[in-house]
């Protein structure tokens, strides 16, 4: 892992912490094969059951790093062998697609202001919990670019196309307490109480069944795109395969003996 980001494991908890805070996380080339990198490690260590993504210092993340692409747009196409906006495709889809199809909860800790690409990336998330001083800035027109890292996508179902609309043309902050109201995070707490509720939603999500959470995960994401008979069908697919689970099979036990279920997440 480079210093650019960083991944701590605690239990079965992976916290990754983008770490930039002297441009407010900004997304560099480098940062962005680190932080996929470590998306995916997480996704595929059957040891971490649940993550964060979380920013040092003031912000969660500023988006894409305007001093590198400015640098790449004055050199023009081809000076890496690629044009400046190659960046969405190489970059920025695999990371929120690493995020969307994780099997285990992915928990967006919003520290400080999330803008452009780094709003994106939390409405990715699966939950977000904000801080009372955080805030949300869709900074992509600002810089006259439309939506990337699937904002046009996620902020429509999370608030609604209206809402979509201003955030993304307007470009102005909105409080971690509008978010709120609006559906866009989870939760809001004190600044100084985020890492500590972060922390205990992610041990609480790791000591749950994380099979059953990434079937969660996949049939919301397929019922966004398809009508109810497929849906139905689709849930029906996934209880199977649940079914299966020795941690379904233990729950149900325990239920019957009206005791609590340890989840072992398998
Ligand atoms: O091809 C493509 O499609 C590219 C993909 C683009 C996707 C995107 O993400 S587009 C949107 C890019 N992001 C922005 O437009 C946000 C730009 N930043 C801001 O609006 C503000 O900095 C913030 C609202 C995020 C934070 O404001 P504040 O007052 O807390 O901090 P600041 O003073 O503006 O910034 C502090 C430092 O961070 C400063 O550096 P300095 O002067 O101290 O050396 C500033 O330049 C740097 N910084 C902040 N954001 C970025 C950045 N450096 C590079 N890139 C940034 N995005």
């Amino acid at each position: 892992m480079t210093d650019s980001v960083l991944c701590e494991h605690e239990g079965a908890v992976a916290t990754i912490t983008l770490n930039r805070p002297e441009a407010r996380n900004a997304l560099t080339a480098e940062a962005k094969t680190a932080l996929l990198t470590a998306l995916r490690q997480c996704g595929s260590d059957a040891g971490v059951r649940a993550v964060i993504l979380t920013g040092a210092g003031r912000a969660f993340c500023a988006g894409q790093d305007l001093r590198e692409h400015a640098d790449l747009l004055e050199a023009g196409p081809g000076s890496m062998g690629t044009g400046p906006s190659d960046t969405v495709r190489a970059h920025y889809n695999p990371i929120i697609t690493a995020i969307t199809s994780m099997p285990k909860p992915v928990i967006a800790a919003v520290n400080g202001v999330a803008a452009g690409a780094g709003a994106s990336l939390a409405f990715a998330c699966d939950l977000r919990i904000a801080a009372r001083g955080a805030s949300l800035l869709m900074a992509f027109a600002r810089v006259g670019l439309g939506p990337d890292s699937g904002a046009s996508w996620t902020i429509q179902r999370l608030a609604g196309l209206a809402t979509a609309a201003e955030l993304l043309m307007l470009a102005e902050p909105v409080t971690a307490e509008r978010a709120l109201s609006l559906g866009l995070v989870t939760a809001v707490v004190d600044d100084g109480e985020l890492a500590g509720a972060a922390r205990e939603l992610a041990a609480r999500l790791a000591a749950g069944p994380t099979a059953a959470y990434a079937a969660i995960k996949e049939g919301l994401a397929y019922a966004a795109t398809h009508d109810l008979a497929d849906s139905l069908d689709k849930e029906a697919q996934l209880q199977d395969a649940l079914g299966r689970t020795q941690d379904h099979r233990a729950a149900t036990v325990a239920f019957v003996r009206k005791e609590q279920p340890v989840f072992q997440g398998r």
